[in-house]
């Protein structure tokens, strides 16, 4: 629950930046304000008195402000088109627009999504991330498995990375989802708001739930909710926090969290996730499970860097559409640094170069030469030295001749004096796969729990894979870049 010393210590920060921005006199302002709406600079409000939001009445203009990431109000597009802006939408068959919006609704639409289905992207990174959404269940709900998360992620993906009971690194991932959840079947569907927290310091590996206000939800209402994460201000302080506001009520604050072991992971990633199994019915001992109807619908939603709080008043026409935010991978360079040049490619076609384990053989991508390589592996030393850094890429392109369904890489370490590992699953028989991955996402131990390549020299790779002695799994296109 909140400490009043931290508490303190923002209205402290509130006043310091409203006289530095009273101290700036006109010309000061004037210079801001050129591009930016004029609120963009005055000083965030608090949850206190209405957050970002009370800024701008009925959301106008609010995905202008410098401290607001990303805004979809989903008053534009179809959903084809709503789910390329986000990077990601799985289930699209399952997703549909809906004229059902919540009461103070700038807009005449929400999402709708059946069953099971998510809308997933990524925001610049930063080390506070507050995500507003407006929600409705269905009036026949049942419980829900999984729901929206916020996520930090080192090496971030345009699809959302599995991790269901594994304890993430403390350089690489942090995530938590604001879910509803009937605690063992206590409260009836879908129950009560609680976060499910997934960080490098938690107890089990099947993550933390911190319950907030017991306050049931009520199938059929729309609400207001709003999730806060804020990372820990250095490496060795344990001072991160998560928080959540129903309907702009403080529901759970949660402090003294070491979130991270590096600023360098920021919180990127947002996941509108609605993810159902029958284990939810078993778990709470749902009496008819079978006459729950799984539909949610959600609505403006807006990520920022500070406190947001629920819509406002109304627009100035009486309704307005936003300029609806793209998912931040969608701009090169902007989340995960581009690759650099490459320092070794190999296409095989003059032969294997120091590549041993295999042998060079036909059949390789566009009727070029490839190398084949057995279940014992394939691997190259000493032929191409390059410092790992952020952006140091490995790529190549795979194709089984066999069931083989996964290879294993493995990068020496001079430095931790192991093997750092990365896995490439679901390949097939016959069909070519582009593998591309950044060198810092190979870490020591079987599970890639432990330190990664960062810091180190890559010069070095072997690739295995469970077989026959006869298998071959071909490898083509292979490329190291800075
Ligand atoms: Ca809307």
């Amino acid at each position: 629950m909140m400490f009043s010393k931290q508490r303190l210590m923002a209205v402290t920060a509130l006043m310091s930046l409203m006289f530095s921005l009273w101290a700036g006199g006109e010309n000061a302002s004037a210079a801001q304000t050129s591009t930016l709406p004029p609120q963009a600079s005055l000083p965030a409000p608090g949850p206190e008195k209405g957050g970002l939001a009370s800024l701008y009445p009925g959301d106008e203009g609010i995905e202008r402000d410098p401290r607001v990431l990303y805004v979809d109000d989903f008053e534009t597009g179809t959903i084809d088109q709503i789910g390329a802006r986000w990077g990601s939408i799985s289930n699209k068959e399952n997703i549909d627009l809906s004229d059902d919006i919540h009461g103070n609704s700038p807009g005449n639409k929400s999402v709708h999504i059946s069953e099971n289905g998510h809308l997933y992207t990524h925001t610049a990174g930063a080390d506070s991330m507050y995500a507003r959404f407006y929600v409705k269940f269905h009036e026949k709900t049942g419980y829900v498995h999984h729901f929206v998360h916020l996520v930090a992620d080192r090496t971030p993906t345009p699809w959302p990375k599995g991790g269901a009971g594994e304890t993430p690194p403390g350089d690489a991932k942090f995530s938590t989802g604001i879910e509803p959840s009937g605690r063992w079947g206590k409260y009836p569907p879908p129950g009560i708001w609680n976060f499910y927290t997934y960080w490098h310091e938690m107890k089990s590996k099947w993550g933390s739930v911190y319950e907030g206000k017991p306050t049931p939800i009520e199938p059929g209402r729309w609400y207001c909710v709003e999730a806060m994460l804020k990372a820990n201000s250095s490496p060795d302080k344990a001072d991160g926090e998560q928080a959540f506001w129903v309907d702009g009520e403080l529901y759970g604050r949660f402090t003294d969290f070491r979130w991270r072991t590096t600023d360098k992971l920021k919180l990127n990633s947002f996941w509108l996730l609605f993810y159902n199994t029958d284990q939810p019915a078993r778990h709470n001992k749902d009496p008819k499970p079978e006459s729950r109807v799984m539909e949610v619908w959600f609505d403006d939603v807006v990520i920022a860097t500070e406190y947001v709080g629920p819509v406002s008043a109304r627009p100035s026409q009486g309704k307005k559409k936003a300029v609806p935010s793209k998912s931040a991978l969608l701009t090169p360079g902007l989340l995960t640094p581009e690759p650099g040049s490459a320092v070794y490619a190999q296409k095989f076609e003059n032969g294997p170069d120091n590549f041993e384990g295999g042998s060079v053989t036909d059949d390789g991508v566009d009727g070029s030469k490839a190398y084949a390589f057995p279940p014992k592996g394939v691997s190259i030393w000493d032929t191409y030295s390059t410092p790992v850094r952020e952006s140091t890429t490995i790529r190549f392109k795979l194709k089984p001749l066999c069931d083989a369904r996964t290879v294993s890489i493995l990068i020496w370490s001079k430095k931790h004096k192991d093997n750092c590992r990365y896995n490439v699953s679901g390949l097939q028989k016959g069909q070519w796969r582009d593998v591309e991955f950044q060198a810092i996402e190979a870490r020591v131990g079987w599970g890639r729990k432990g330190p990664s390549l960062e810091g180190d020299v890559l010069d070095n790779i072997k690739l295995v894979y469970e077989g026959a002695e006869s298998d071959r799994i071909l490898l083509d296109d292979f490329e190291i870049c800075e």
